[in-house]
């Protein structure tokens, strides 16, 4: 893309997205099922995508690594080797039967910038770095955003005990996988290594196709809570044990799950979700002895989203007292909702015009790397439309024009980024 002082970009047309959207075909094919994208952290389909992004990195001019933790990084020298770097990157795990562009497509637009910025022959003061997460999504470990937390140094060794549903171990995986588990503290970086860090991600959200807009500045991120629920009820026979003797627990879960929806719809910007239930032993003529189910919940405002749950927890207590069940509730996870950095916001919005478009700041209801990071450098994220909102599932669309606008304000905002940060 030609590139003058005003910063408009005077040719317009689509210049990264043909290659962009094949390349997201093609990672799409690196998945753990057949007909579906789904690419959990560490499984074989996940290596191999992790070699693929490390090879169109290497094509774009970057010198490549992957880390302890199996994350893949590419970095394109500013003009001083060794300057303090410019982080691109989102995560290429995916959940189960997943859309294309959640994660994938912020590390592919990042590696189009630096092949842009290679083919020109163009180095900025500072160097650029493409980072491809893994774990981001916490699909395969009840551990989200693993592996940019051991990027700024907050995972320690209890990271390698965490189990999958199948009793793998991370530290197992990660050996399998050709990780190294006893280095995972390799993995953090110094601080000022990294100057600021920029994700480009889908909105996942209706908001910005709603409003006929391609593309917004993120100015903050939700706090979020992850609890694992099990009830333990009492086995018996379907057919002899009378209504009023039951201990049902999945009768028992199904009373808790609707209490969770209830109380996440109670506040304003509050959100809960139960999005996986077990229920053993599973038997169609077995009353239900023992259920597990997950609780996501997810609002601006940590001190209402945290009296929300105590609040649940309570009501969680007072229906397995009643059905006389036994629950156990753990929040094993807590992320805070996090402001993003009022440069990188800025500049962000700041690229978006002059790109031709209306910037739009609004909050994220998802989770993201750059929320962690946020916690390391000066962060920011772009957010580009998807079609009705549409996420976390394989209907998940965005459009040829808007993924080369997004290259574009990304590849926008990594130069001033350059000239603002000093
Ligand atoms: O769950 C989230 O918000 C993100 O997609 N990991
Ligand atoms: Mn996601
Ligand atoms: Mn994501």
């Amino acid at each position: 893309m030609a590139h003058n002082e005003t910063g408009r970009d005077p040719t317009p047309g689509m210049r990264f997205s043909p290659v962009l959207m094949a390349r997201l075909e093609a990672l799409a094919a690196f998945t753990e099922v057949e007909g579906q994208l789904t690419r959990r952290y560490l499984s074989p389909a996940h290596v191999a995508a992790v070699g693929q992004v490390e090879a169109w990195m290497a094509e774009a001019g970057m010198s490549v690594h992957t880390d302890p933790l199996v994350s893949a990084f590419g970095r394109y020298e500013g003009r001083t080797p060794g300057a303090p770097a410019i982080m691109l990157g989102s995560h290429i795990d995916t959940i189960v039967d997943a859309g294309r562009y959640d994660g994938n497509l912020g590390v592919l637009a990042a590696i189009a910038v630096v092949a842009e910025l290679s083919a020109r022959g163009e180095r900025l003061e500072h160097a650029i770095e493409v980072a491809a997460f893994g774990e981001e999504e916490g699909s395969r470990f009840p551990a989200h955003i693993l592996t940019s937390s051991a990027l700024i140094g907050a995972a320690g060794p209890a990271l390698l005990d965490i189990r999958d549903a199948d009793g793998i171990t991370v530290r197992e995986a990660l050996t399998r996988a050709g990780g190294n588990p006893d280095a995972y503290g390799d993995c953090a970086r110094r601080k000022g290594e990294i100057a600021a860090y920029l994700e480009l991600h889908i909105e996942q959200g209706p908001i910005l196709d709603t409003q006929g807009l391609a593309l917004g500045a993120v100015t903050a991120i939700n706090g979020s809570v992850r609890t694992m629920v099990s009830v333990a009820g009492f086995a018996g026979h379907a057919g002899t044990v009378p209504m009023g003797q039951r201990r049902d627990a999945l009768a028992a879960a199904s009373e808790m799950i609707l209490c969770v929806e209830r109380i996440g719809a109670s506040e304003a910007h509050l959100v809960a979700t139960v999005g996986r239930i077990t229920a053993l032993p599973g038997a169609q003529n077995v009353i239900p002895g023992r259920v597990a189910f997950t609780i996501d919940m997810r609002g601006p405002s940590d001190p209402v989203r945290d009296h929300a749950h105590a609040a649940l927890v309570t009501a969680l207590k007072e229906i397995a007292r009643r059905r006389r069940v036994e629950v156990t509730i753990d929040a094993y996870q807590r992320n805070a909702a996090t402001a993003l950095h009022p440069l990188v916001i800025d500049v962000v919005a700041e690229a978006i015009t002059a790109c031709g478009q209306q910037p739009l700041r609004l909050p994220s209801g998802a989770g993201h790397d750059a929320g962690i990071m946020a916690g390391h450098c000066p962060s920011g994220m772009i957010f580009l439309r998807c079609k009705a909102g549409i996420s976390h599932n394989p209907a998940e669309s965005i459009t040829m024009e808007d993924a080369d606008l997004g290259v574009r304000v990304l590849l926008e905002a990594a130069r001033r980024l350059d000239r603002r940060l000093g």
